[in-house]
């Protein structure tokens, strides 16, 4: 599955209708007095975070949106229909921007969040309203107000629970293909993975989360080596990390302080995110080398190190298990701050 990122689309709001300028007429009704109505208003432009939807694709092949224009008004003080608002519906987790590609309008963060875009113009009032004591006939009544256009980029960041860190060849997307239903490139040479990609873990009904796997970091990716930190942006908003080491190369410390000085020098809180570090691999190592390589690890890392094989499948449940408690850890704190409840999408 390929995500896109970006895409920039037109919106227009509707104009709103004209008012009318009409009499009574009556037969036996003398100077029946004006009864032009107003015009309807036109539709609005709104921009909705939905459930279900992981990609900006649909914005790839429809890039204007129109919202209609207000029905003028008529006589007999009928007013004219309201043109139909437009809904555009995009993830959770879009981002809207200006034209300039670098102001915020608005961060739909939670299923629901909605912003409105173009506002329709207001209908015209027709010469009903003008009606009054020195001039009781009016000949006049108002236009619509015109619409609104603009452009603006949207903007995706995936919102994943957990995010798949490591050197490249570091075994991530092996990883993702074992335990979710995504069918990312795996090979045998440092960055298969150019784009990032997504799958759902599914452990049982109630524990399923989103896994993203990223392209590999290595030394210098936050000035741009390699794929550099471009994909990081996914995983900002995981709420733990899951850190694969390969385990068959020769320093584990060294693969895994390379990757920890990549995320703190791109920052936005990744390098405080809650992390799970995993030796990988292990299919491939006999027990006396697996202890070495942990305890290699362990040291450099500070903290327990799990065994893992995405090819055999040792030890994945135990680290999904791990990877999901964090999750959960993560959605009651947003929710204790009052922040949007970022594990509130669930893909269907
Ligand atoms: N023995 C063994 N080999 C593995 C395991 N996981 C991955 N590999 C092999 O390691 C190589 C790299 O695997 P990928 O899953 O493509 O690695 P990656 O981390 O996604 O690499 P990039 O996308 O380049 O960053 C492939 O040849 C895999 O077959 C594992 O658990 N055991
Ligand atoms: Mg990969």
């Amino acid at each position: 599955m390929k995500f896109l990122d970006q895409c920039k689309i037109y919106v227009r709001s509707g104009n709103g209708g004209g008012g009318a300028v009409s009499f009574r007429r009556e037969k036996f009704i003398e100077y029946g007095g004006p009864d032009g109505g107003d015009g309807g208003r036109g539709g609005d432009v709104w921009i909705e975070a939905v459930e279900g939807l992981n990609t900006l694709i649909d914005y790839r092949y429809q890039q204007h949106f129109k919202a209609d224009t207000g029905i003028h008004g008529m006589g007999r003080q009928m007013h004219g229909a309201n043109g139909e608002d437009v809904v555009l519906k995009v993830p959770v987790g879009t981002q809207v921007l200006e034209e300039d590609k670098e102001t915020l309008i608005v961060d739909l963060d939670h299923v629901g969040a909605r912003h409105l875009l173009a506002k329709g113009g207001n209908g015209g009032w027709g010469n009903t309203r003008f009606k009054g004591p020195i001039n009781q006939a009016p000949r006049h009544a108002n236009p619509g107000q015109d619409g609104q256009e603009r452009w603006v980029w949207l903007r995706l960041k995936l919102i994943a629970d957990a995010g798949l860190v490591g050197l490249p060849n570091a075994g991530k997307s092996t990883f993702l293909a074992a335990t979710s239903a995504a069918k990312p490139k795996i090979a045998a040479y440092p960055f298969t993975t150019l784009t990032p990609n997504l799958g759902v873990v599914d452990l049982s009904a109630e524990e399923r989360f989103v896994l993203a796997d990223i392209p590999g970091l290595i030394e210098g990716a936050s000035e741009g080596v390699g794929i550099g930190t471009r994909f990081l942006g996914h995983v900002e908003r995981c709420a733990v990390l899951i850190h694969l080491v390969d385990g068959t190369q020769d320093d584990v410390g060294a693969a895994y302080h390379t990757v920890r000085e990549e995320l703190v020098a791109y920052g936005e809180g990744l390098e405080d995110k809650a992390e799970i570090v995993a030796l990988n691999k292990v299919d491939a190592l006999d027990a006396e080398v697996r202890q070495e390589k942990a305890a290699e690890l362990a040291a450099a890392c500070g903290k327990p190190v799990a065994f893992v094989s995405g090819v055999s499948g040792e030890g994945v449940k135990e680290l999904l298990r791990a990877a999901l408690a964090k999750i959960r850890e993560g959605r009651v704190l947003t929710a204790a701050e009052g922040g949007a409840p970022s594990g509130d999408w669930r893909p269907q």
